[in-house]
């Protein structure tokens, strides 16, 4: 929890304002509690302090990760705030931003709750109908709550501020048009000073400082928002800006490792490279890492790939889905190729990066012999190339994916209300198509797949008995993979004794995630 104070209040106190709240000045962001392993601040909320504070507003920030009592704190912090804002992604933190959200009606309704983030972005109308609800930002939040905070601080009407949606006097939901994007170069930097990366380091164990170069993508993939989001414009920082803010933030804060959030980050390939240049003229040493697309990575030459390297790149995270080709056009990620993937692989084997290669299975329209010919293909490639790694995930529709009218004209139930997208089973099995003796031999197959990729790591670190355990199962297990037959299995019975397979990834940082963890990002 951290708090920054205003030097110039704007709030003008003759004023009443609608929550009846004349004189406040302070804003309470609040980060729930989300499912994985910590990734340090949270970014949004430092991305959206920032005008607040040039602006004379006052900023308390809580995050869960860092603040024990969340509901105490919360309380006590609003009691003299203007607004509660809190951040939503689907699944685990809407469990906590409706418990706060209720606390806080409860005992001061009059401080307005606003919803942001990609949840309430994606999910808005139903996720308004919520009582303890009064507004939400959609999108890129950053200019659309100093607009509205400043409304609310001067008593104004909210009507008129673009792109929020909120409950009128009456109760009505009213939806503003969209705010148009916002050029990323054009807003403050982030409030790093409120985030101490050291405090976060005592919980996560890495000194850590999440960074956004660019944000938007200019793909379509049916099952990603990102489209919905940021209107497929690639929006990113100029080479100079991020460099000088990494030369500048990774020693202030004795950073050792700068997961980078952006979408694609290879997008502008010429960029990328100048920013890897920046930073090893920069002489500041730090690892980081990236999630982008085979087909901008494949198309790099293996010198610039090296130089990524040599930047700091340790770990690059590939949405790669599926290597059938058929599967990939029902995905709408005509871009991309098989041969791309192994091109990358190559590649980024050659200059010593690790990368996680995603996976989503069920896909509608995807058959079994697909998921098999994914299965081959991936196996041969991690064979060859022992820095590729995999994190498989059965297919989780998110709100407001652009497949949904197929996925419900296919049977799949849409949540009804905010507490049931809490519940939803990321990354489990809400598919009707998946279930049974397919669903069986899905699950099997992919527990093969994984043991065959985690047993051909066969190095004198290994303890004894499991390398000659790995040794022995190698031929049977590649051989079931090739032939997708996968009765009887033995193979799974003897490494179970020796094995715990890591059966997903982060894809942000390549470090292995408990099975029961919903996080992937
Ligand atoms: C980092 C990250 C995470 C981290 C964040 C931790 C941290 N310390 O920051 C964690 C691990 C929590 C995470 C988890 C998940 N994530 Co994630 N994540 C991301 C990622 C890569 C970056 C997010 C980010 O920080 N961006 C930078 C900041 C500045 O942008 P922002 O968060 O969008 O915030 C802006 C706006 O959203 C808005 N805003 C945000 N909050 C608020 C609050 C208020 C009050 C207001 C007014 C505005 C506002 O204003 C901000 C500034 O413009 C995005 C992809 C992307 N490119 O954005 C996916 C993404 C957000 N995640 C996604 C998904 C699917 C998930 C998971 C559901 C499952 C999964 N695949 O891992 C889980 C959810 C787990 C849970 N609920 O517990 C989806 C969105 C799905 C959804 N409907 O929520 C995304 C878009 C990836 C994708 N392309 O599909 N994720
Ligand atoms: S390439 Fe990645 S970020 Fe871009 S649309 Fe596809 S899934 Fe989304």
């Amino acid at each position: 929890m951290t708090t920054s104070s205003p030097s110039r209040p704007r709030v003008q106190a003759n004023l009443q304002t609608r929550a009846n709240l004349s004189g406040a000045n302070k804003i309470v962001l609040f980060y729930p509690p989300y499912d994985g392993p910590p990734l340090g601040a949270p970014l949004s909320l430092l991305c959206l302090a920032s005008p607040l504070l040039q602006a004379g507003f006052e900023v308390k920030l809580i995050d869960n990760l860092i603040s024990p009592d969340i509901e105490k704190t919360i309380l006590h912090e609003v009691e003299d705030a203007l607004l509660l804002g809190i951040s939503v992604l689907t699944g685990p933190h809407i469990g906590a931003a409706i418990r706060m959200s209720k606390a806080v009606k409860k005992k001061r309704p009059a401080v307005p709750i606003v919803f942001g983030g990609w949840h309430a972005s994606l999910a808005t109308e139903q996720t308004l109908r919520e009582p303890y609800v009064d507004a939400i930002v959609r999108g890129q939040g950053e200019l659309t709550l100093l607009e509205l905070a400043q409304r609310i601080a001067d008593g104004d009407d909210w009507h008129g501020v673009r792109g929020i949606s909120f409950k009128d006097a009456d109760g009505g939901i009213v939806h503003e048009p969209e705010r148009p994007v916002a050029d990323i170069n054009t807003l403050p930097r982030p409030a790093y000073h409120m985030a101490d990366p050291r405090i976060y380091a005592a919980v996560s164990g890495v000194r850590q400082l999440a960074y956004t170069s660019s944000v938007g993508c200019p793909y379509q993939c049916n099952y990603c928002t990102d489209q919905v989001f940021y209107k497929r414009r690639f929006n990113a920082y100029r080479v100079e800006r991020v460099v000088s803010d990494l030369a500048e933030l990774v020693p202030r804060y004795n950073i050792e490792h700068v997961p980078l959030f952006d979408s694609n980050f290879l997008v502008d390939r010429k960029r990328a490279v100048a920013i890897a240049k920046g930073i090893i003229a920069s002489g500041v040493k730090f690892q980081w890492d990236f999630q982008t697309s085979t087909d901008f990575l494949a198309l790099m030459s293996e010198e610039d790939v090296r130089l990524l390297a040599e930047s700091g790149v340790h770990h690059i995270g590939f949405g790669t889905e599926s290597a059938s080709q058929e599967v990939l056009v029902l995905m709408n990620k005509r871009f991309q190729h098989v041969e791309q993937m192994v091109e990358t692989a190559r590649k980024t084997n050659l200059a010593g990066i690790h990368v996680v290669f995603n996976i989503i299975l069920g896909y509608p329209g995807e058959t079994e012999a697909h998921r098999q010919q994914t299965f081959r293909i991936m196996s041969d490639i991690a064979k060859e190339y022992a820095n590729v790694s995999f994190s498989p995930n059965i297919f989780t529709p998110y709100p407001g994916i652009p497949i949904w009218p197929q996925l419900r004209e296919m049977g799949v139930r849409e949540p009804q209300s905010l507490e049931e997208w809490e519940t939803l089973a990321l990354g489990t099995n809400v598919l009707p198509w998946l279930r049974g003796e397919e669903l069986r031999r899905l699950r099997r197959s992919l527990e093969y797949f994984l043991l065959n990729n985690q047993i051909r790591k066969v190095s004198a670190k290994i303890p004894w008995a499991r390398r000659n355990v790995r040794r022995l199962l190698g031929a049977p297990v590649r051989w079931r993979i090739g032939k997708s037959r996968y009765s009887f299995p033995w193979e799974l019975w003897v490494s179970r004794a020796v094995e715990k397979v890591v059966t997903r990834r982060s894809l942000l940082t390549g470090r292995p995630l408990a099975e029961s963890t919903q996080e992937v990002c």
